[in-house]
Order: structure tokens, then sequence, then C-alpha cells
């Protein structure tokens, strides 16, 4: 059987001169929204940064206590957090539709989807389609069947599994910077401790201290294990550990967080690729879940991302975040479109309750009502 050599313990004392190239040193170009932001360190606003500790020197497992209550985990509402999109192009598009059956302005059911970041070329097929419907009643079900008809089935019940009871399910997050990867992470540990899960938390984004901290506040809330390496540690041995540890303990899921990286930055995507290689090894057959992590306010500009994230690493699933704060949820059907993967979550605010599982009909009902 082969083994995976267990990689050398980070050194902090060479933190400085080791640390990775920057994940996010050069401007994101293709980029919509300016995540220059991110770039400082910050912590959730609703917890306490002050308690915050440094990162330990050595690799570490703290086992924390149970979960804690927290104040806003208040369910979020799918209908409230789309209600940008519905009171954007939704709006717009049921109102034309409503007109009856002979909907005579299709041109504009097309520009209407178009600017509510279907796509271009999606939004045409979706037009022809609906127009060539004999069997719907109205021109809203023709568009609205055809819509539902792009999105890829998915449970919303869906949650990772083992590959066997020895083995943990394996999430890895991964995206570029200021998506939402992180905060993800927290909402996804609280749920799953909610459920009876245990859970531990990967600190796989190793490149700031920040980073490490921010995660550790979410491992502490949730009740969840959590696995760090010194700032500028090698992501890959953080996992290797990560998962060692959540063996040796029996922990039902292990959550990697990573640090966001441009897709064109080549020897960043390689760091990725070395992540999912190390747990292929030492978790041969598990199938871990890739899920990547795309900010809906960056449109289609997400989508070029999405697809070199895909190429390297594989997706295995799509959480879509800042639903919230976009009035062109259109974005949803892109990226199904674009990858064939499924849509898990989508996150509608920065409450710990507010990452909700996808359900595709609800989804669409709740665009059109
Ligand atoms: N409105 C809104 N903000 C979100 C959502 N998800 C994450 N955020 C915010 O996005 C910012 C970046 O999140 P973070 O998790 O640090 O991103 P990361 O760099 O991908 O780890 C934070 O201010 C989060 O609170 C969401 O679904 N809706
Ligand atoms: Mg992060």
């Amino acid at each position: 059987m082969f083994h995976f050599r267990k990689p050398k313990q980070p050194e902090i004392e060479a933190e400085a001169a080791q640390a990775p190239e920057a994940p996010e040193a050069e401007p994101e170009a293709e980029q919509s929204v300016d995540h220059s932001a991110v770039e400082v360190p910050r912590v959730e606003s609703s917890v306490e940064p002050a308690v915050v500790e440094p990162a330990p020197a050595r690799p570490s497992v703290d086992v924390a206590g149970p979960p804690a209550p927290a104040a806003d985990e208040t369910p979020g509402d799918l209908a409230e957090g789309l209600q940008k999109t519905r009171g954007g192009f939704m709006s717009r598009l049921r109102g034309l539709l409503k007109s009856g059956p002979a909907v005579a302005d299709w041109d504009s059911v097309e520009e209407l989807l178009i600017g509510g970041d279907v796509g271009g070329a999606l939004a045409a097929e979706v037009v022809e389609r609906a127009r060539a419907r004999k069997d719907a009643p109205t021109a809203e079900a023709a568009v609205r069947e055809e819509l539902a008809a792009l999105l890829i089935p998915s449970d919303p019940r869906w949650r990772p599994a083992r590959a066997t009871a020895d083995q943990p399910a394996v999430l890895l997050m991964v995206g570029v910077n200021g998506t939402g990867k992180t905060t993800t992470i927290g909402k996804l540990a609280h749920r799953y401790r909610a459920e009876g899960s245990s859970v531990l938390l990967a600190a796989a984004d190793t490149f700031r201290a920040a980073a490490i901290d921010q995660l550790r506040i979410w491992s502490d809330r949730s009740g969840c294990q959590f696995v760090a390496h010194a700032p500028g540690a090698d992501p890959a041995a953080v996992v290797y550990d990560a998962i060692d540890a959540a063996v040796a303990r029996h922990v039902d899921i292990v959550i990697a967080d990573t640090a966001g990286r441009l897709h064109t930055k080549s020897n960043l995507m390689d760091e990725l690729a070395k992540m999912r290689r190390v747990i292929d090894r030492r978790l041969p057959g598990a199938a871990p879940e890739v899920l990547f992590v795309l900010d809906a306010t960056t449109g289609q500009n997400g989508l070029a991302q999405a697809r070199v994230f895909h190429e390297t690493v594989g997706l295995t699933g799509i959480v879509l975040t800042k639903l919230d704060s976009t009035a062109k949820g259109g974005i949803v059907f892109a990226i199904e479109d674009t990858l064939h993967v499924p849509v898990r979550f989508v996150g509608v605010g920065e409450k710990l309750g507010d990452l909700i599982p996808f359900d595709p009909a609800a989804f669409v009902s709740a665009l059109f009502a």
C-alpha cells in the first residue's frame, strides 16, 4: 500500500521568508467587484476579535466544547434573500410575461434575462425553447418551465457523506478572494454540529494569520475541532494533518478552508491540486466534496474562474453567496449550465442561518412568486 510521506512540521521563525506568494497579490482585472477590502485582516462583526489567540507554532488539534448558542441563527428566508432579484430583473420579466400567451416582445424577454446575468447564449436558448412550447398555458409558464429545466436536480437534504465508516467526509472550499468561503464554512459547521455531527475545521488558508484566526473563531462558536499550522505553512500539510486527526478521532466531517486565489495564477492552482491529491492519497476512494464558492455579485465574470477551478480540482458543488446583494440572481442558471455541477447552497446574508440548502423548484417558485 502506498503511504503518503508526512510533511515536515512548519517553522514559525521562517514565517516571513517562507510566506508563499500572495494569493491575491495582483488586482482582479476580471472582477466587477472590488475585493481589495478583504485583504485587510478582518473578523466577523458579531464575534469578539480581542480574544483571538495567535496561530500555534506547531500543528495543533483543539477540541472545543459543545456548540455555543448563537443569537443570529434564525433560518434565512429564500424569498427575502431574493428580494433584490425579485424586485430587479424578475419583476420586469414577470410584468412582461403577464400579457398572456401571445407575448409579442420576446426580444425584451431575452434582454431582461441577459440583464439578470443568465448570459447571452443561454438567454437566447431559453427564449427560443419557450416560444416553441405549445403545451404551456401562458408565456410565463413557458419561460418558468424552461428556466427550471436548466437547473440540476439537487436534494435540499444533501450533506457530505463518508465513503467508509472509518473515513471522514471531506469538504474542500475553494474560490477567489472574498467570495465568502470562510463565512460559509462557519455556517456549514454550525449546521452540521446542530445535526449532531462532529466537525473538524482545517485552516488551510495559511497565507494570513488573520485568516487562521477567523476560522478559529467560527470553530469555537460552533464547537468544532480545529487544526492549524503557522501562517505561511504548506496548506497541503494542514489538510494532511487534519485528515489524520479526523481519522484518529472518528470525526464525521472535515471542512478545509483555502486561501482565495485567482484562477489565472497557475502556481496557486497547482497548490490547490496538491491539496486535492493529499486527500485522495490519504483517503483513497473517498471522493471529497470540492465546493466552489461563487460571489453572485461578480456575475458572468465568475464563470471563467469557475471553469479553471473545475479543470484543476474537479468541482462537485457550488455555493452561491451574496444572493441577497444582487438584483441579478440569474447567475444560478448560468453557473449550472456552464459547469454541469449542482448548486448545493445559497448564501443570503451574513448571519449563521443565512445559508439555505438549494432547492431548484423552490428557487424558481420564489423568483416567479
Ligand atoms: N451579504 C452577504 N455577505 C456575505 C455572504 N457570505 C459572505 N459574506 C460576506 O463576504 C465577506 C467575505 O467573506 P469571507 O468568508 O471572509 O470570504 P473568503 O475570503 O472567501 O473567505 C464577509 O464580509 C462576509 O460576511 C452572503 O451570503 N451575503
Ligand atoms: Mg477566507
